[in-house]
C-alpha cells in the first residue's frame, strides 16, 4: 500500500476525516503514528557488544522531520501532503519540543544517538523522562521568568514498555516505568533511547512557574530537569535523580546481558557504558553493589570487570562545574552505596598518597570525576585543546598515573538535522554541485573547494543565505514583534548564558557601536545582533546580562537615529527549533568564550556547516575550525589559553586597569549605569553587573574587549567585499565535514567501544 493510502487510513481511523479536512494537530498525530509504524518495521541493530550511552540529558528536539529524513520518505510525505493542500512545515509546528537537556552536552548525546544508529552500531541511550524538561523562558519587565514546559501529550514518540524496576533509597522504595523512543539511523536500522520515569510521579505538585514541593521524591523525581547551576536546597533531589537513573540503567544492562546469555564475569565483552560527564558516575558503585550483593562476586572481581566496562567523557574544566557531593548527602539518599564508595576510596588511598587524586577528600566530599578516572578504562575530552588542558593542567595528576586512559574525541554534530533538515535549500545546492555522496561521507564536502571560483555556485550559496535571512526576518517579526532588515549583516550568538561565554562582551560591542552612531559614525551597512540564551534561574549575574541585552534592544531599536543602522534582538525561549531557524540565516557566528573555558562548543560547527564565518577566540573546537579553514576564512582574536591560564595562576588580572587605561572600554562599561540605561532598566540589575565587571570580571571580559572590537569591525568591513565573503562561506561549508558526528562516533568506536559494525 502506498504512503497516501496508509496515511488516509490512519487519519480516518483516528479522526473520522480526510487528510484535507482535519486540523494541523490531528494531521500531526496521524503522521506521527504513521512514522512510528514505519520505524517498528525497521530491524533492531544487533551485535555481541552494545554501547550504553548514559546521560542525564538528551536534547532531542522535534523528531518528525528527522525521522522522515532518516526513513528516506521526507520528500514523498511532503508531496502527498501538498497534493492534499497541506504543508509539512505547518504540521511540524504542532509537534511539541521535548527539552530534555540544558544545552551542548544534552544536544551532543542526541547527535550521537543519530550517528550510532546511522553507522549501524548497537547502542542505546539511557536517561530520564522529565515531564517538563528545562523551563520555558518568558520575558517580563525585561527579566527572564521561568515557566514549565509541558511537552508530553497523549500521543508522542514515547512508547510505554512493560519494563519496571525497584529502586531503593535510604528512606523509601520507588518503582520505575520505562518509556522508549525509537532511534532510527539514516537509511539504517533502529536503536532505542530508554527514558526512565517514576510510576507514582504527580504533576499536580507543580505550583506556579517551576516551583514544586521538593520533599516527596516518589511524586517529584522526574518532574524537572536541573538547570546547569543549582541552589543548595535542591541538591539532594539531584542526587535522587542521578541514583534513580543509574540504578535503573544498571538493572536494565544486567537484565539484557542475562537475556543474551552473557557471563557477567566477562561483562566487558558485551557492554560498554559511556558516562556523559560525571552526572551518571554512581553507575560504577551501583554495578559493583549489584554484582557483589546479588550475583555472588567478590569485591575484587566486581571492581575489575566494572572498570573494564565504563568509560568517562569530561565536558568542562570549570572548577565550579565539577561535581563533588558531601558524603553525608549520599549517605542520606543511597546509604547502600556508601560502603562501596568508601572501599573504592580506600583502595585509591592505599596506592596513591597525593591528596589531589583521592575520591573522598579531607572535607568528606566525594569527587565524582575521580571515581570515573580511577574506575573507568577511558577518559576523554571533547576537543583537542580541551584534552590537552585536561592532561597538562586540570587532570595532570591523573595523567601522570594513567597516561594510557586519556584520549581526545573532538565533538561533532549530525548533518541530518543541522544541514539536511534545517537547510534543505543548501543541501539541494550541494547535491547539484558535488553529488549526494556527502550525505553518507561528510568528507566529500571538500569537493566544493574545486568550485571556489565558480560564480554560479558562489551566488547560489549567497542566494540561499539571503532566503534564510528573509525567512528568519518573517519569523522574528511574528514571534518577537521586531522588524529586521534582511540586507543587514546577521551577527548571532546563541548558547546558554554564562559569564565565561561572554555575552556581556558582545553587549559592550553593541554599546560601542551605538555610541559611535550617535556621534555620527554610521556603518556602511546595517547590522543586526541576535541573541538567544537561557540562564539558570539561580545564576544572578546571568540574569543581569539578559536584562542588559533586553535594555539594549529597547534603547537601540526605539532610537530613530540609530535603528535604521542597527537592531538588537534577544529571542524568547531559545531552543533547538529556534536554532534550526537561526543558524541557516547567520553571517557572523559569535564564539567568544574566554580561551581555555569552552570545552568544545558545537554551535560553532553548526554555523560553519551553514556557511557562517566564525568570529571567535582560540578556544574549544574553534581552534580546529581555524586549522581547517586557515587564517583567511575565520576571525580569531583575544588572548590564548596559556596566557589566560597564567593570569589565573598568578591572580594578576585586574579588570579596573583595563577600564582605566582605555577610553573606549570605559565609555562602553559606563553606559551600563548611564541615565539612559537606568531609565530603560532596573538599577539593581544594571549596577550589580557594572560592579561585577569593574571589580571582579572573573572571565576577563575587559582583557579581550579592544581586540574583539578591532577584529569584529574588520569582519563587518570584509562583508562588503562580497566576492571575498562568498568564498569564505564556501570554504567553511567545504571544511565542515570533519565535524560530522559520524566521524566522532567512528573514533569512539575505534578507540573505546570496539563494537562490530553491521554492513549497511
Ligand atoms: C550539574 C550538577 C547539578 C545540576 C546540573 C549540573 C549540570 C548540568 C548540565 C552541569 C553541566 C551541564 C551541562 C554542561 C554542558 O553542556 N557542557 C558543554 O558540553 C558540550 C558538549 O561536549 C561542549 O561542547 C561545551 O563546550 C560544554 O560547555
Amino acid at each position: 500500500m502506498n504512503l497516501e493510502k496508509q496515511l488516509e487510513r490512519i487519519v480516518k481511523e483516528n479522526h473520522g476525516k480526510s487528510i484535507k479536512a482535519c486540523t494541523d494537530a490531528q494531521l500531526y498525530d496521524s503522521v506521527l503514528q504513521f512514522v512510528k509504524e514505519k520505524m517498528e518495521d525497521k530491524p533492531v541493530i544487533e551485535g555481541k557488544k552494545k554501547v550504553y550511552y548514559i546521560s542525564m540529558e538528551f536534547l532531542i528536539g522535534k523528531l518528525l522531520s528527522n525521522n522522515l529524513i532518516n526513513l528516506g520518505i521526507y520528500d514523498e510525505m511532503r508531496d502527498v501532503l501538498e497534493k492534499n493542500g497541506r504543508s509539512l512545515a505547518k504540521i511540524e509546528e504542532a509537534e511539541p519540543e521535548p527539552s530534555l537537556g540544558n544545552g551542548g552536552l544534552g544536544r551532543l548525546a542526541a547527535c550521537f544517538l543519530d550517528s550510532i544508529a546511522t553507522l549501524g552500531l548497537p547502542g542505546d541511550g539511557i536517561g530520564l523522562n522529565y515531564h517538563y524538561g528545562l523551563f520555558k523562558q518568558v520575558f517580563r519587565d525585561k527579566l527572564q521568568k521561568a515557566e514549565k514546559n509541558d511537552w508530553m501529550e497523549k500521543t508522542s514518540w514515547l512508547n510505554r514498555t512493560e519494563t519496571a524496576f525497584e529502586v531503593c533509597f535510604g528512606d523509601k522504595k520507588v518503582t520505575s516505568v520505562l518509556y522508549d523512543i525509537d532511534v532510527i539511523g539514516y537509511k539504517n536500522g533502529c536503536n532505542k533511547l530508554h527514558l526512565f520515569d517514576v510510576a507514582s510521579v504527580d504533576e499536580k505538585l507543580v505550583k506556579s512557574g517551576i516551583n514544586f514541593d521538593k520533599t516527596q521524591i516518589e511524586k517529584n523525581l522526574t518532574l524537572f530537569l536541573y538547570p546547569d547551576d543549582s541552589d543548595e536546597a535542591g541538591n539532594l533531589l539531584r542526587i535522587y535523580q542521578e541514583y534513580f537513573m543509574v540504578s535503573n540503567g544498571a538493572q536494565l544492562i544486567i537484565k539484557e546481558l542475562k537475556e543474551k546469555g552473557a557471563d557477567l564475569y566477562h561483562m566487558d565483552e558485551y557492554a560498554v557504558i559511556q558516562i556523559n560527564d560525571t552526572h551518571p558516575t554512581l553507575v560504577i558503585p551501583e554495578l559493583i553493589r549489584i554484582l557483589t550483593w546479588d550475583e555472588g562476586f567478590t569485591i575484587e572481581d566486581a571492581v575489575n570487570v566494572v572498570s573494564k566496562t565504563c568509560a568517562y567523557t569530561n565536558h568542562t574544566i570549570l572548577a565550579e562545574a565539577l561535581e563533588t557531593w558531601p558524603l553525608s548527602y549520599i549517605e542520606k539518599v543511597v546509604p547502600q552505596l556508601v560502603p562501596i564508595i568508601k572501599e573504592l576510596s580506600a583502595r585509591v588511598a592505599r596506592k596513591y598518597k597525593d591528596p589531589k587524586v583521592q575520591i573522598i577528600d579531607a572535607d568528606k566530599r566525594v569527587h565524582m570525576a575521580h571515581i570515573d578516572i580511577h574506575y573507568g578504562f577511558s577518559v576523554n575530552g571533547v576537543a583537542a585543546i580541551h584534552t590537552d588542558i585536561l592532561k597538562n593542567t586540570e587532570l595532570h595528576h591523573f595523567y601522570d598515573i594513567y597516561p594510557e586512559k586519556f584520549n581526545n574525541k573532538t565533538n561533532g554534530i549530525t548533518f541530518r538535522r543541522w544541514l539536511l533538515s534545517c537547510n534543505r535549500e543548501l543541501a539541494a545546492l550541494l547535491t547539484d554541485t558535488i553529488g549526494d555522496g556527502y550525505k553518507k561521507d561528510a568528507g566529500e564536502l571538500e569537493k566544493l573547494l574545486a568550485r571556489i571560483d565558480d560564480e554560479k555556485v558562489l551566488d547560489g550559496i549567497d542566494a540561499i543565505k539571503r532566503q534564510k535571512k528573509e525567512a528568519l526576518t518573517a519569523y522574528i517579526k511574528e514571534k518577537e514583534g521586531i522588524q529586521l532588515n534582511p540586507d543587514s549583516v546577521f551577527d548571532i550568538q546563541i548558547k546558554r548564558l554564562h559569564e565565561y561565554k561572554r555575552q556581556q562582551m558582545n553587549a559592550l560591542y553593541i554599546i560601542h557601536k551605538y555610541l559611535e552612531i550617535k556621534k555620527g559614525k554610521k556603518p556602511v551597512r546595517p547590522m543586526t545582533f541576535i541573541f538567544g540564551a537561557k540562564a539558570a534561574p539561580a545564576y544572578v549575574i546571568a540574569q543581569d546580562i539578559i536584562h542588559l541585552l533586553l535594555v539594549l534592544s529597547e534603547i537601540v531599536n526605539k532610537d530613530p537615529e540609530v535603528s535604521p543602522y542597527m537592531k538588537v534582538v534577544m529571542v524568547e525561549n531559545y531552543n533547538v527549533s529556534y536554532a534550526e531557524r537561526l543558524i541557516p540565516a547567520c553571517d557572523i557566528s559569535e564564539q567568544i568564550s574566554l580561551a581555555s573555558k569552552e570545552a568544545s562548543g558545537t554551535g560553532n560547527m553548526k554555523f560553519m556547516l551553514n556557511g557562517a564565518v566564525t568570529l571567535g577566540t582560540s578556544d574549544g573546537a574553534n581552534v580546529e575550525i581555524h586549522d581547517l579553514v586557515g587564517d583567511g576564512n575565520i576571525y580569531i582574536f583575544g588572548e590564548k589559553s596559556d596566557t589566560v591560564i597564567e593570569h589565573y595562576a598568578k591572580a594578576d588580572y585586574v579588570s579596573k586597569e583595563y577600564y582605566e587605561k582605555s577610553p573606549v572600554i570605559k565609555e562602553a562599561v559606563d553606559f551600563i549605569v548611564s541615565r539612559q540605561a537606568l531609565k530603560a532598566g532596573h538599577k539593581e540589575n544594571l549596577e550589580r553587573l557594572y560592579n561585577e565587571l569593574l571589580n571582579k570580571d572573573w572571565f576577563m571580559t575587559l582583557l579581550d574587549l579592544e581586540d574583539y572590537i578591532r577584529v569584529k569591525d574588520q569582519a563587518f568591513a570584509d562583508y562588503e567585499d562580497r566576492a571575498k565573503w562568498k568564498r569564505m562561506m564556501l570554504v567553511n561549508i567545504a571544511k565542515a565535514g570533519f565535524f560530522s558526528s559520524d566521524r566522532t562516533i567512528r573514533e569512539y568506536n575505534r578507540d573505546i567501544w570496539k563494537l562490530d559494525q553491521k554492513v549497511q
